[in-house]
């Protein structure tokens, strides 16, 4: 008997409870249907706002991904423009060179043939009057009786144009000795002794001019060479001694 008694006073217990709440409930609007929909729709709008700034996001990367794209075409395209350019200045450059290279050709060639024209008029120039000729050379030989130093006589000689004479052959050496008895030549050993040197500053290559025991350096005073007719050889000598003279130019 307790125990039904007990179980009925709980089921009021319940009852009083779910109409004290049910009555609260209604005391402050509460109405469950409607607190539903207004949820949803909150939710609804949530989404909708969500979806709206996603595809907002996604729409923005895409035009700044697009500009992006137009930008690195456009740079591909001018860089491109750019290498053709350089390309086409630099075929052109070869083509210059090229052609500047045959102008030069051309320009050596015409020089050198006036170069060669020059020396065939001026071979075919007759020399001064009063000079001889020998293998397209010209030479002077003092008139016959008159001597000079030999510094006086190379200072005659480049008065004209010319210098004492140089001999380097054999055909030379007996073209000049047939003029006079001793003539100065163009040799001394006066800056270095037993350095023996043409006018040019050329060494004196073939010692088989001289004379038998020549040069001597005589009392160490000889210094300037001259040829004479009889012995056709060189010899060193005082260069203040007076002799004829010979000049070539
Ligand atoms: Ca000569
Ligand atoms: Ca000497
Ligand atoms: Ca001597």
């Amino acid at each position: 008997m307790s125990v039904t008694f007990s179980s009925k006073s709980r089921v009021v217990q319940e009852a009083t409870v779910n109409l004290m709440a049910s009555d609260n409930r209604s005391k402050y609007g509460w109405r469950p249907q409607l607190s539903v929909w207004w949820i949803g729709a909150a939710a609804a709008c949530l989404g909708f706002l969500l979806l709206i700034l996603i595809l907002g996001v996604v729409a923005h990367n895409s035009k700044a991904i697009g500009h992006q794209d137009s930008k690195c075409e456009n740079r591909i395209s001018s860089l491109t423009a750019d290498r053709d350019a350089l390309r086409d200045e630099r075929y052109q450059l070869k083509l210059d060179s090229i052609n500047l290279t045959k102008e030069m050709e051309v320009l050596r060639d015409t020089l050198q043939e006036e170069v060669n024209r020059l020396n065939l008029s001026k071979k075919d120039e007759p020399c001064q009057e009063g000079w001889k000729t020998f293998n397209g050379k010209c030479y002077y030989f003092s008139t016959s009786g008159v001597t000079r130093s030999w510094e006086s006589s190379r200072k005659y000689c480049k008065e004209r144009g010319a210098d004492l004479v140089i001999i380097t052959t054999k055909e030379e050496l007996n073209f000049v000795v047939q003029s006079y008895r001793v003539t100065w030549i163009g040799l001394s050993d006066r800056e270095q002794e037993n350095s023996w040197k043409w006018v040019d500053g050329s060494d004196l290559i073939d010692d088989g001019f001289w004379q038998v025991g020549e040069p001597n350096n005589h009392q160490n005073d000889e210094h300037c060479a001259e040829v004479s007719r009889s012995a056709k050889r060189f010899n060193d000598v005082p260069c203040e001694r007076k002799f004829s003279w010979a000049c070539e130019n």
